[in-house]
């Protein structure tokens, strides 16, 4: 299954990957999966909002057991983060089958997916096709999406063949899921600090984006003297800096790791740049603190650089406490000495614990890098998620 994988959307220089939602690279791993789903004789579906499903059983029962994660990437991102989950739950179902005889016979249907766009690398928005099956993003401001070229969800839905008219909640497909568990490579470092090849996330940390847009004025880099100019890019320098000081100070993580530029030239005092914030905190009064502290800094260097400063909260994900029922279940069937571990990474399994019980299995990465080509997970630790998820689609699904 890897190796008809891992060739699609890799940078041949760096090892990442850059399978963008809606681009060639998303087609070609939407294509994969139905290929894996079909070659097991799944049913294989797409959603209305373009996520795609694999069913063994009646997809119309109720009480499905589903996993899955996401194919999609960062710009240059590792080849563990969203396809191990996939890959592994096709895995499980192989083993599942492999058990067979041994195996009580499914009491639930079982299902795979694959959700779009869960890392908003193109558009801005994170989990973008659960958001919408959950009914977190409505299709008008879905619409209002628009990646760097100015190519608008709808439009890049569309050239792939999907019909943006008919996305929009999926109440009663999610009505009939039982409970989501996602399989997830860690992106740090707990497991391999506490030994552990699997892990059970008891939380996502709230988490969010935010665009700082400094306005300054555009001049010429070699006769304009430095006290006539309004450089919006020394305002920014000192927010990158303020973010990194109240983070520090709070306990949290803020990002500035996306930047544009205008007029984006080398010898041209910037007129405009916009910075995008990302910040996590265990609980949300830290993270608002954080936030606010930010914006306060921003505003005071603007003041002293005669910038004008816009900051838009572009998205924000509250925290997430997977319901103890079922992450309690996945420790009994496991053993019970499985690690619990909070992560401040965002995932369509927090996204789904709005409307479905879901818990998180993490496999370990020795490397704790994420959203980078670093990201690794060793095969005996992927082969120990793959069994364990197996053991927990059984003991779910076979009562
Ligand atoms: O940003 C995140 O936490 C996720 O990987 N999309
Ligand atoms: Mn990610
Ligand atoms: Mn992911
Ligand atoms: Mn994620």
């Amino acid at each position: 299954m890897w190796d008809e994988l891992r060739p699609i959307g890799r940078h041949a220089d760096s090892g990442g990957y850059r399978r963008f939602a809606w681009t060639g690279a998303d087609a070609d791993c939407r294509a994969w999966f139905r290929a894996q789903a079909e070659s097991r004789g799944l049913a294989y579906e797409v959603d209305r909002n373009g996520n795609q499903w694999a069913w063994l059983g009646d997809p119309l029962a109720g009480d499905a057991v589903v996993t899955g994660s996401h194919l999609d990437s960062v710009p240059d991102g590792g080849a563990f983060d969203g396809p191990l989950g996939v890959v592994s739950s096709f895995a499980a179902l192989d083993e599942l089958r492999a058990r067979g005889a041994a195996l009580t016979p499914l009491t639930r249907p079982l299902a795979i997916t694959n959700f779009g766009d869960e890392e908003g690398a193109r558009f801005g928005l994170a989990c973008v096709g659960s958001r919408l099956a959950a009914g977190q993003l409505t299709k008008e401001k879905a619409y209002e999406l628009r990646d760097a070229d100015g190519t608008t969800l709808p439009q890049a839905m569309e050239r792939a063949g999907y019909d943006p008219d008919a996305i929009g909640a999926d109440p009663e497909r999610l009505a009939r899921i039982g409970a989501f568990v996602e399989l997830h490579v860690e992106q740090g470092r707990a497991l391999d600090l506490s030994g552990d090849r699997v892990g059970i996330a008891s939380a996502i940390w709230p988490h969010g984006r935010w665009r700082f847009d400094f306005h300054g004025e555009a001049n010429h880099a070699g006769t304009t003297r430095l006290v006539d100019r309004r450089d919006p890019m020394l305002t920014y320098a000192a927010t990158v800096l303020a973010a990194r000081q109240e983070a520090a100070l709070a306990g949290a993580v803020a990002t500035f790791g996306k930047i544009a530029v205008e007029p984006n030239g080398v010898n041209a005092i910037p007129s405009l740049v916009r910075g995008w914030l990302d910040s996590r905190a265990a609980d949300q009064a830290t993270l608002d603190t954080v936030v606010t502290a930010v914006e306060k800094a921003a505003r005071e260097q603007a003041g002293r650089d005669g910038i004008d400063l816009d900051v838009v909260r572009e998205s924000f994900t509250p925290v997430v406490e997977f319901e103890h029922a079922l992450r309690d279940e996945l420790n009994r069937i496991l053993g019970g000495a499985v690690p619990v571990l909070g992560t401040g990474a965002g995932h369509d399994a927090g996204i789904l614990s709005a409307a479905v019980p879901t818990a998180m299995l993490f496999v370990r990465n020795p490397t704790g890098v994420s959203h980078s080509p670093r990201e690794f997970a060793a095969e005996d630790d992927c082969t120990a998620g793959v069994l364990a998820l197996a053991d927990v689609l059984e003991g779910l699904a076979c009562r």
